[in-house]
């Protein structure tokens, strides 16, 4: 079948700073949350970085970048999506000057990019806020925060003009209800935030996303920028009108966000919610003013569907920093996340027909323990038939979103190259069309080797889509 994929459609990859760069304390960098965060979310916060974290050392990206974004323009790339660490650039967070080593590196890892005609998609704040900010303001919570990544934006902009041209402004931005330590470097223990508290950093991260977007704007004024939300796909788990009101009411917990970026005011569910529950949020008219500069497009991560039921006692499961209920009619993966490619396609659909601003798949992929073999010529390989298969089926549901009609800017696979995983700071959830060799233990000569899912993506691209299998 003729590929309905765009000619310009923008195929490509998604890592993090923090769960590729290592590099955790060089050239100047300050310690992120993420450097004291050993067991991914599931897990405790250590005093100072400890040696089983394996994101100090990540898959060394910070000095073999060159290497790797040669493996992704031999696959075809269009974009490359990664994060700017924040430490890096602003080591306590609120410094005054920027550390001119840390922009250094990124006008490399830019440079480097566009060298083989792939567009840098930077993601401002990807779970790895500087780790001072929690310590001195507690983080979001403060509201000079805002200001502090404004300045920090600001930064980046100016710096990267001609080089970036897609910018995201904080990843899963509906993960701090979540995590708050880990999105929001809220170090008070989940348990014990008020939700005025927990809304009031949510608040402070809406009004930055808002304010650096409307900057963006004025810097680069050929830029894109897009909000990124945690795809959490929802189903009723019967067609119980029990059920389908909870699933609605759930559905609320993921499109605010998306709402208050596409239509740039909060909607009026979330104000009665505040109202009904007594939750003190400060917005003022300013805030208010700052929400109206709203995104060029729609970014999100998408993994898994999950059910909702009024049935407490229905068989759980859980998904991307989701629960919810096991759906009879899916198989998972091995970490128990509902394979559901259908579901990217109804999410897509659902996303634009609330809001008809473009999208962007910024995450897709499959987390599997692959086994390195000895290939056909000599080299080392895996044979990842089950991430293709997985990949494979996710992309002919977007090409059916396309086909009716639904602009989708690009697709970013996520993991395009084995990193560590960030809900459970694992190596051995591997995501990667590249293996690395590193274990969970830290082992390994770092050496990367091909799967054969790199064949398969390289094929994809350079067919647009034409040979996948539908
Ligand atoms: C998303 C994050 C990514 C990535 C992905 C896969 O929440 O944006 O950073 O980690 O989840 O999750 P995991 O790495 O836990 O398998």
């Amino acid at each position: 079948m003729e590929s309905k994929f765009p000619k310009d459609f923008l195929w490509g990859g998604a890592v993090a700073a923090n769960q590729c760069e290592g590099a955790y304390n060089e050239d100047g960098k300050g310690l992120s949350v993420q450097d004291v965060m050993p067991r991914g979310i599931r897990g405790g916060i250590t005093k100072t970085p400890t040696e089983d974290n394996l994101k100090l050392e990540g898959i060394d990206f910070y000095h073999r970048y060159k290497e790797d974004i040669k493996l992704f323009a031999e696959m075809g790339f269009k974009v490359f999506r990664t994060s700017i660490a924040w430490s890096r650039i602003f080591p306590n967070g609120d410094d005054e000057a920027p550390n001119e080593k840390g922009l250094e590196f990124y006008d490399r890892l830019f440079d480097e990019c566009l060298k083989y005609g792939i567009q840098p998609l930077v993601t401002l704040s990807h779970y790895e806020p500087p780790l001072a900010l929690a310590k001195k303001y507690n983080g979001w919570l403060d509201r000079r925060v805002i200001s502090f990544f404004e300045r920090f934006a600001e930064t980046v902009f100016k710096r990267y003009k001609d080089k970036v041209k897609y910018w995201l402004t904080f990843n899963e931005i509906n993960a701090i209800l979540k995590a708050p330590f880990m999105c929001g470097a809220i170090l008070t223990d989940k348990k014990e935030l008020s939700p005025s508290q927990l809304y009031t950093a949510m608040h402070h991260q809406l009004v930055a996303s808002a304010s650096v977007t409307k900057m963006c704007h004025e810097i680069i004024p050929d830029a894109m920028v897009g909000c990124m939300i945690l795809g959490v796909t929802v189903y009723p788990l019967t067609p119980s009108p029990d059920d389908v009101i909870k699933t609605m009411l759930r559905d609320r917990e993921t499109y605010q966000f998306a709402h208050i970026h596409a239509r740039g005011e909060y909607p009026k569910y979330l104000l009665k919610y505040f109202e009904k529950n007594n939750i003190k949020v400060d917005i003022t008219e300013e805030d208010k003013e700052i929400l109206k500069n709203t995104v060029d497009f729609i970014s999100f991560s998408y993994y898994s569907s999950i059910c909702e039921s009024a049935d407490e006692k229905a068989d759980k499961t859980g998904g991307n920093l989701s629960k919810g209920f096991i759906n009879p009619y899916l198989k998972s993966t091995g970490w128990g996340w509902q394979i559901d490619p259908k579901g990217l396609r109804y999410t897509l659909t659902k996303l634009y027909d609330m809001y008809s601003k473009p999208l962007f798949i910024v995450e897709n992929g499959l987390g599997a323990e692959d086994v390195l073999i000895e290939g056909a010529n000599g080299e080392k390989t895996v044979n990842d038939d089950y991430r293709i298969d997985y990949l494979n089926s996710h992309l002919v549901e977007v090409e059916k979103a396309i086909d009716d009609g639904i602009p989708v800017i690009g697709y970013a696979s996520w993991g395009c190259i084995d990193i560590v995983s960030a809900s459970t700071a694992e190596m051995k959830k591997r995501y990667g069309y590249i293996y690395v060799d590193r274990d969970d233990d830290g082992n390994g000569t770092l050496n990367r080797y091909k799967k054969k899912s790199f064949y398969w993506y390289k094929d994809v691209i350079n067919t647009n889509g034409g040979s996948l299998k539908r």
